[in-house]
């Protein structure tokens, strides 16, 4: 037996096991009408978050950098940070189904009458691995207000709002060719099981926005397996989006349809957001965003208390979309003198580092770190401001005091 037909029995049957519904241990009832009470309980993240390893920014929660300290590439799924427009949806894998429908496929199938795949013939087709960081476009937005000056609303991460994770799945091109892909299709925009996101009193519907067809079919992925594991509820399950080194709202959750267009398509989410806005930018926007930018972070607290005299090994880890990132630089003096970081081991997605420190003197100090990435681009100490804070790409000023 192949290893992907092993992979895809066990996930079977470990769906199974969780009655096709959430595989979340605080949410098993004994009927569905407490099921559902649970749920309507619960809040709008369903994984438990210890505040030792998250921010809680109400639907969203921040991972914090310390926890990622001593543990190995990947980010595992109980720390991974998770942004939410509205809530987590419980989805039944036995009845949820994937449509695909629009111009660009053969046929012109419509959204009423669509193509469909099932949980089972997905995980039927040839699957592949990856490594790919989902990163929020307005990770590290915070430091527009505390660092530059230029304060953007929305949440206020600090460097939480971005995740590696191994993620099994089908190739988006695999299934958009066995759905009858045409020559002529040029943009293609899955759509969330979640509820419609309301914003302002405006019903935007589900959340959803397109993908130019050249990104759909180079490297984009029909994930079901996050780390190893089933994809958790709060992650997408049954099915997300993946799309590797692009702005997290990119990557899809609870993925229920895909149109696909001969005709460039637009939603809330490549038009009013997503784009950035500004005195440096023209009135409509600019482009709608994609890639991300080169980000560094301390593994350490924030406002961490260090000893003096004594040699502390920091550590990190600093990635790109233009990877593999090449070199690392630390300041402990708020970025007037620069050493480099050891580089330790191969960029899998991101590039781990450490730096010994032995600070002489108590009392307040700022940490800095820029990684330069595979085009000899280093980290700026300033991001022009966006009315929305994304891509913040500056390096970043991490405080602590050394006692
Ligand atoms: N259906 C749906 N997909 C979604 C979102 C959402 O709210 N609904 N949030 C997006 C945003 S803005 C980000 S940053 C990532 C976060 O993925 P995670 O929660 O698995 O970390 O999911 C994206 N996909
Ligand atoms: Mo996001």
């Amino acid at each position: 037996m192949s290893e992907a037909h092993m992979d895809r029995r066990r996930l079977m049957r470990s769906v199974a096991v969780a009655g096709g519904a959430a595989a979340t241990a605080h949410l098993i009832a004994r009927t569905p009408a407490e099921a559902r009470a649970r749920v309507a309980a619960a809040g709008p993240i369903l994984k438990p978050l210890p505040p030792e390893w998250f921010i809680d920014h109400g639907t969203n929660a921040e991972m914090r950098w310390e926890a990622m300290r001593g543990q190995g590439t990947y980010v595992p799924n109980d720390r991974f940070f998770v942004r939410n427009h509205t809530r987590t949806p419980v989805i039944d894998a036995r009845t949820w189904r994937l449509e695909l429908f629009g111009t660009g496929l053969r046929g012109t199938p419509t959204a009423e009458n669509p193509l469909r795949f099932t949980y089972g013939e997905l995980l039927a087709l040839p699957s592949v691995s990856v490594g790919a960081i989902v990163e929020c476009a307005g990770n590290g937005r915070s430091f527009f207000g505390t660092q530059q000056g230029t304060p953007a609303s929305g949440t206020p991460w600090r460097l939480g709002g971005a995740g590696l994770a191994r993620w099994r799945g089908v190739r988006l091109s695999t299934v958009l060719r066995r759905a009858g892909l045409l020559g002529s299709a040029v943009d293609v925009q899955p759509e969330g099981l979640d509820p419609d996101f309301v914003s302002g009193g405006v019903n935007l519907g589900r959340v959803r926005r397109p993908l130019p067809i050249a990104k759909a079919l180079d490297d984009v992925l029909l994930a079901y397996e996050m780390n190893g594991e089933p994809l958790p509820p709060d992650h997408g399950f049954p099915v997300r989006v993946i799309v590797p080194g692009w702005v997290g709202i990119s990557s899809i959750k609870w993925v229920g349809r895909i149109e696909v267009s001969s005709e460039p398509l637009h939603s809330p989410w490549n038009t009013r957001f997503y784009r950035l806005f500004g005195p440096a930018y023209p009135p409509e926007g600019s482009d709608p965003i994609s890639e991300q930018v080169t980000k560094s972070a301390f593994e350490l607290p924030w406002n961490a208390t260090l000893p003096v005299g004594r040699t502390t090994r920091l550590t990190g880890r600093s990635w790109s979309p233009h990877h593999p990132i090449r070199r690392v630089e630390v300041s402990v003096d708020g970025g007037a003198t620069w050493r480099g970081a050891h580089l330790s081991g191969p960029d899998r997605g991101w590039r781990r580092w450490s730096f010994p420190w032995r600070p002489e003197n108590t009392g307040p100090a700022t940490l800095v770190a820029r990684a330069v990435d595979a085009t000899g681009a280093v980290q700026p100490a300033r991001t022009t401001p966006n009315t929305f804070g994304y891509l913040f790409g500056a390096a970043v000023h991490h405080p602590v005091l050394v006692a």
